[in-house]
């Protein structure tokens, strides 16, 4: 085989994230759109489906390399949010714990001179500085513009812009 069997199974776990990080994405937007937030709605939408790519691109690469990848059982998301705040506060401990994980497979990628895997993981770690600087970039507004109803329209208008930009 191409990789180790630590890196491959490191990889098909980080499959399984990326596809219950789409499906809490999905769940959100669900939750959005009956609760009158069409733009968040939108925007969770939109990055549960970038997710699913994440996934795709792992199961790709592990394709290519003639490997056959797991494809994971989907856990069950939380179906209500406290809050649309909340849900981002989620949104972003999740991201935050996907960093460590992709960091997790490239030291182990690195130990054992995978220097295709390690290439291949690049691509992540930009993409992750981004998704946490998204997520905590809307965070902040529910301090800057507030978090009465007005406010949260406000955020709302703004989450229907952004999701084009995701
Ligand atoms: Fe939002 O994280 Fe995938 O990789």
């Amino acid at each position: 085989m191409k990789i180790s069997e630590n890196v491959l199974q490191l990889l098909n776990e980080q499959i399984a994230i990326e596809a219950n990080a789409s499906s809490y994405y999905l769940s959100v937007a669900s939750w959005c759109k009956v609760n009158g937030y069409d733009g968040a709605a939108c925007f969770f939408r939109a990055h549960s489906a970038e997710e699913r790519d994440h996934m795709l691109k792992i199961i790709q690469y592990l394709n290519e390399l003639r490997i056959h990848a797991t494809i994971p059982q989907i856990e069950q998301p939380p179906q209500e949010m406290e809050s649309l705040e909340q849900a981002f506060k989620t949104a972003l401990q999740n991201e935050q714990n996907v960093t460590k994980s992709i960091d997790k497979i490239i030291n182990a990628a690195q130990e054992e001179n995978d220097h295709r895997t390690d290439t291949f993981l690049e691509w992540f770690v930009n993409e992750q500085i981004e998704e946490e600087d998204l997520f905590e970039t809307v965070l902040q507004k529910f301090d800057v513009i507030g978090r009465d109803k007005l406010a949260l329209h406000e955020i709302d208008k703004i989450l229907d812009k952004l999701k084009t930009t995701t």
